[in-house]
């Protein structure tokens, strides 16, 4: 595909992947002792299948076709696998977009079984380890970016869906990022401040120096 094929612009999607845990009644015979589901989903409301074409997991090779491979989201939106187990591990995570000509993205997660840990309405505890994040398209193809700023096709993000309060932690993080940025400034001027007073200690000193009879002035570089 030649350069004019692509658009000079950067777009993004943002989604959300991870995967939930709950823990078996009983131990099977085969050792596994939790049901876990992996997963990516669309953190707006849209249809991810509009722009991807599949989704890779990449499991641990103890399992059996450790790569699976997910072309249709489920009917709540998300490419998933669901399996059980006894350990946690690193699932890797490539998705393809319906241009095969848009480089793939891959994603890491580490699998959880344990935490963190969350209390379900019924009481029941359910471990749930997820990121939002976002897929980001530089340059991208005219049939990608066709779709992806397609605003039609997206309605906005919808938190009473959801178990974690995006917004909020959004919004929480920007506010700590603000708050370090201002600290680090504070902190820049205050060293700012004290080199101002070791200079102005040394050029009394120096001053000093001069005054002592004998002295004499080295001018050499080092
Ligand atoms: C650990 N390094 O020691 C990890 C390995 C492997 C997890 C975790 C069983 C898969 C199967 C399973 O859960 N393997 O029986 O097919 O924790």
């Amino acid at each position: 595909m030649s350069s004019k094929d692509r658009i000079e612009t950067t777009l993004t999607k943002q989604i959300v992947y991870g995967n939930i845990s709950t823990k078996l009644p009983i131990k099977l015979a085969n050792g596994h002792t939790h049901r876990w589901t992996i997963y990516v989903k669309p953190y707006n409301v849209e249809k991810l299948n509009n722009f991807i074409r599949k989704v890779q997991f990449k499991l641990h090779s103890d399992y059996e076709n450790s790569v699976r491979v997910v072309e249709q989201a489920n009917s709540n939106g998300s490419f998933e696998v669901d399996e059980t187990g006894w350990g946690e591990f690193p699932v890797q995570i490539k998705i393809s977009f319906i241009d095969p000509s848009e480089r793939q993205a891959i994603c890491s997660h580490y699998l959880a079984l344990h935490q963190p840990e969350f209390i379900e309405n019924d009481g029941s505890i359910v471990v749930v380890k997820e990121v939002l994040d976002q897929l980001v398209f530089v340059n991208p193809t005219k049939k990608m970016f066709d779709v992806l700023n397609d605003k039609s096709l997206v309605k906005p993000h919808d938190p009473s869906k959801w178990r974690f309060n995006y917004p909020e932690i959004i919004e929480a993080q920007e506010k700590m990022l603000e708050e370090l940025a201002e600290q680090s400034e504070r902190e820049v001027e205050e060293l700012r401040e004290a080199i101002r007073e070791m200079a102005k200690r040394c050029e009394e000193y120096h001053e000093k120096l001069r005054e002592t009879p004998g002295y004499v002035e080295n001018n050499d570089e080092e």
